[in-house]
């Protein structure tokens, strides 16, 4: 079925299809959508009366339609912080925790879980993300990029691979770091990305991270600044190079992880995936996946659920190539070795 093919809209003048609950026919349409690829849909509808909202999964291929969540608007502010709180560090527990212990709202587990089928529909910010534009000045970005040019030895992961565009350009600074990708040993930042990373620290230790799992106002100085560069495609439409879907090692480093787009455009996509996989831009028209801009200048932040409990993946977009910074903190203090 084509994309754009008007089957595939809930209209509130025809009934949205065979399978969806009968209650949806009391409710109007709030948002309306279509699946570029044609797979499937989301359609969120909503209750006139009481505001509750509906999602509608729709699977143009078989025509046929299901409510996958009922609640992804439901999964409110105090929720999002109760789930945070309860789970911390053991998001697994809420797929294998049946009586939600210890949180005073079982239901914002359930809410949660629905949330997270839907989190095209959800505000980032409520699972711990959030983006501040244009936080670098363009003279910070043009010291980053004189310091990139100054250097020689960039990591290229995959080359050898038979993808024709192989993974992004790194440069790991501040720890080492295993075979692993876990860190092993502290070593000094460079000044001009120490003086970043501790503006950008600051700036967020004076926020409220309300759906954080751990005190960020007590959070260590960055550690760890990871400079990665994203190629751009060769033609405007094609693709640029891609990183994954990932957790950034998440007992090794502390929660708040700050990324600083210095120069190019991208997305950042959050979802919960199953287990590490390679991500595409039609992976962005998803309803199980939040799709984020992530403008040249700006800076995004990962607590909470999108840190812990959601897999996190970049897509490089435009002409030019993108280069960030990635700044962490170890969880702990490094231990002199005996
Ligand atoms: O390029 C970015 O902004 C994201 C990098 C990232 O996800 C990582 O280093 O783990």
């Amino acid at each position: 079925m084509a994309a754009g093919d008007p089957s595939l809209l809930c209209h509130p003048t025809s009934p949205a299809g065979p399978g969806v609950p009968r209650e949806a026919d009391q409710r109007s349409l709030s948002h309306e959508a279509v699946t570029p690829t044609g797979t499937a849909g989301i359609i969120g509808c909503r209750h006139v009366s009481t505001g509750h909202s509906l999602c509608v999964l729709a699977t143009p291929k078989k025509r046929q339609w299901g409510a996958v969540c009922a609640t992804a608007d439901d999964f409110n502010n105090a929720d999002a912080a109760n789930v945070a709180a309860t789970y911390r560090f053991d998001f697994g527990r809420i797929s294998r925790d049946r009586q939600f212990s210890g949180a005073a709202d079982s239901g914002a587990k359930h809410r949660y879980e629905a949330a997270r089928q839907c989190l095209s529909h959800c505000p980032s910010e409520r699972f711990g993300f959030q983006l501040f534009p244009n936080f670098v000045t363009p003279a910070e970005a043009l010291e980053v990029l004189s310091f990139c040019e100054s250097v020689s030895q960039w990591e290229r992961r995959g080359e050898n691979t038979s993808n024709p565009m192989p993974d992004t350009a790194r440069l790991n600074l501040g720890v080492t770091l295993d075979r692993s990708y876990r860190p092993r040993a502290l070593t000094d930042l460079p000044p001009v990305l120490r003086l970043l990373g501790d503006r950008a620290l600051e700036f967020c230790k004076a926020r409220a991270w309300p759906f954080a799992c751990t005190a960020i106002a007590s959070q260590r100085p960055f550690d760890q600044a990871y400079i990665q560069r994203y190629r751009a495609g060769q033609s405007t439409d094609a693709c640029g190079q891609t990183l994954g879907f990932h957790f950034d090692a998440r007992s090794d480093f502390a929660e708040l992880i700050v990324g600083l787009s210095i120069c190019g455009r991208g997305k950042l996509l959050l979802s919960m995936t199953q287990g590490a996989q390679e991500c595409t831009p039609q992976q962005a028209t998803r309803h199980n996946v939040k799709g984020v801009p992530l403008p040249a200048l700006s800076m995004y932040c990962l607590s909470g659920m999108s840190r812990y409990d959601l897999r996190h993946a970049v897509l490089q977009e435009g002409k030019h190539e993108r280069i960030s910074i990635t700044f962490r903190s170890l969880a702990r203090s490094p231990q002199p070795k005996p």
